[in-house]
Order: structure tokens, then C-alpha cells, then sequence
């Protein structure tokens, strides 16, 4: 599709940080299209004939980073299928696609490629709070979120990757002065406040 018509916001930020929830939030304030990487990940696992299943559950249990080539695949059909559909509200706007990719890119190789074959983000919403904040939130999440990952052993790991892999894909972005970074320590409400002034300012 036509790298012109799309608007990118990359989310990131620590598992458990709130990226779900506040691209929800911003999904009602701005229409964006919400695409989580995780949740495409998790689909494509459940999908009767998938034949990434087994590979994509090994590596989310495990806290590891799937091959970029299925992620992105999933992330251009995703944003292709949004844009042919052209919903009003759900990302497009007289005749430009906004999305929010959550969760991705996690690691240098899919920030790069990402850039290259898909589209360059305009901004990277960075939310921003400490491990222990994330851990008690992931923990209290898991007892209903059914999440094959959402267990202290493959949380620690998720902790790992993200600061090994992650965080320098967010120091790259901040060269660029493309990171915005959000104190997302505080109550849902708050964070979204917070986040509602970021974006607006983005698109003022
Ligand atoms: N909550 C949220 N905000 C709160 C607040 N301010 N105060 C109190 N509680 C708050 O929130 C987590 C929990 O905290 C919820 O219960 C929420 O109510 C509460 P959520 O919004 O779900 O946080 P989020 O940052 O989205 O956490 P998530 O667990 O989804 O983050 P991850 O980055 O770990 O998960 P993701 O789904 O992105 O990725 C999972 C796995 O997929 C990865 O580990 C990896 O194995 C794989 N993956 C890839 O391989 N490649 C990719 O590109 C992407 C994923
Ligand atoms: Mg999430």
C-alpha cells in the first residue's frame, strides 16, 4: 500500500507497562487503528492450519522474540485489511490510515525492516514504570488473563528480552528525537490524561 496514506505511532514500553490499555483509550479519542503485535501473534497461534503455531506459543511462553518476517507479515495484512475496508473511526480519516502498533518493533532487526519495507513511525509513545510495577500488574492480570506467559518464571524472561533486546530499539528512535516518554507509573485515568496531551500534540 502507499506508504502515504499511513500515519505509524509505535507503542513500547515493559510488559505490563499499560500499552493495551492506553491504545484503547487513545483508540476512543482519536480513532486510531489498534494493532498489538502480541495479540496478532496470539491469533495466528490459534488459527485452525496455522502452520506457525507451535513456534509462535514456544517463543511467547518463553519470552522470546518470534522471527520478524511472520510479525511483520501479520502487521502489513493487518494494515492492509484496514485500510481496503476504510472504516470510519477505526484509523481512517478522509482517505489516511492512523495506526497504533503496540508492542512492536521489539528488537533492532524489526525496527529496521519494519522501516525499510512497510512504513517509517512518526513517533514512538514510550510508556515508561518500574519492574516491580509491571510485575504486580502482570501478576494480578493472570489470574484471569489465561495468558501462557503471564506467570512469574516467563515474566522474568519478558523482563530480560525487553531490557537486552527492546530497550535499545527505543534508544535508536530517541536519536532521532522520535520517543515520546510517558510516566505510565500512576492510575489508568492519569496515564491516559497524559497520553490523550502526547498524541494531541503529535497531530496539533
Ligand atoms: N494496568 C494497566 N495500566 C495500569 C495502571 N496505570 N495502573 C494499574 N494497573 C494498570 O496492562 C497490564 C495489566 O495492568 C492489565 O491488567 C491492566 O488492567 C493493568 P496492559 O495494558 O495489558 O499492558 P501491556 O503493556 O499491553 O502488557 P502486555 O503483557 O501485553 O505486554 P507485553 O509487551 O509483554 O506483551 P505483548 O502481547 O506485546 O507480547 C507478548 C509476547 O509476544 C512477547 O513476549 C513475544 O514473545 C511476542 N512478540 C513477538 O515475538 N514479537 C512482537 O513484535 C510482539 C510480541
Ligand atoms: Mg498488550
Amino acid at each position: 500500500f502507499d506508504r502515504e496514506k499511513v500515519t505509524v505511532l509505535f507503542v513500547l514500553g515493559g510488559p505490563g507497562a499499560g500499552k493495551g490499555t492506553q491504545c484503547a483509550n487513545l483508540v476512543k479519542d482519536f480513532g486510531f487503528c489498534h494493532l498489538s503485535a502480541g495479540d496478532l501473534l496470539r491469533a495466528e497461534q490459534n488459527r485452525p492450519g496455522s502452520t506457525y503455531g507451535d513456534m509462535i506459543r514456544t517463543y511467547i511462553k518463553e519470552g522470546q522474540i518470534v522471527p520478524k518476517e511472520v510479525t511483520i507479515k501479520l502487521l502489513e495484512n493487518a494494515m492492509r485489511e484496514a485500510l481496503q475496508e476504510g472504516r470510519e473511526g477505526e484509523g481512517w480519516q478522509n482517505g489516511h490510515g492512523r495506526f497504533l502498533i503496540d508492542g512492536f518493533p521489539r528488537k533492532m532487526d524489526q525496527a529496521l525492516k519494519f522501516d525499510e519495507t512497510v512504513v517509517e513511525a512518526r513517533t514512538v509513545l514510550f510508556f515508561s514504570t518500574t519492574e516491580d510495577e509491571m510485575l504486580k500488574r502482570l501478576l494480578e492480570r493472570a489470574k484471569t488473563s489465561g495468558r501462557e506467559d503471564d506467570n512469574e518464571e516467563s515474566i522474568r524472561k519478558r523482563f530480560r528480552v525487553y531490557k537486552e533486546e527492546t530497550m535499545p530499539v527505543i534508544e535508536h528512535y530517541s536519536k532521532d528525537q522520535k520517543v515520546v516518554t510517558i510516566d505510565a507509573s500512576a492510575s489508568i485515568e492519569e496515564v491516559h490524561e497524559k497520553a490523550k496531551a502526547a498524541v494531541s500534540k503529535i497531530f496539533s
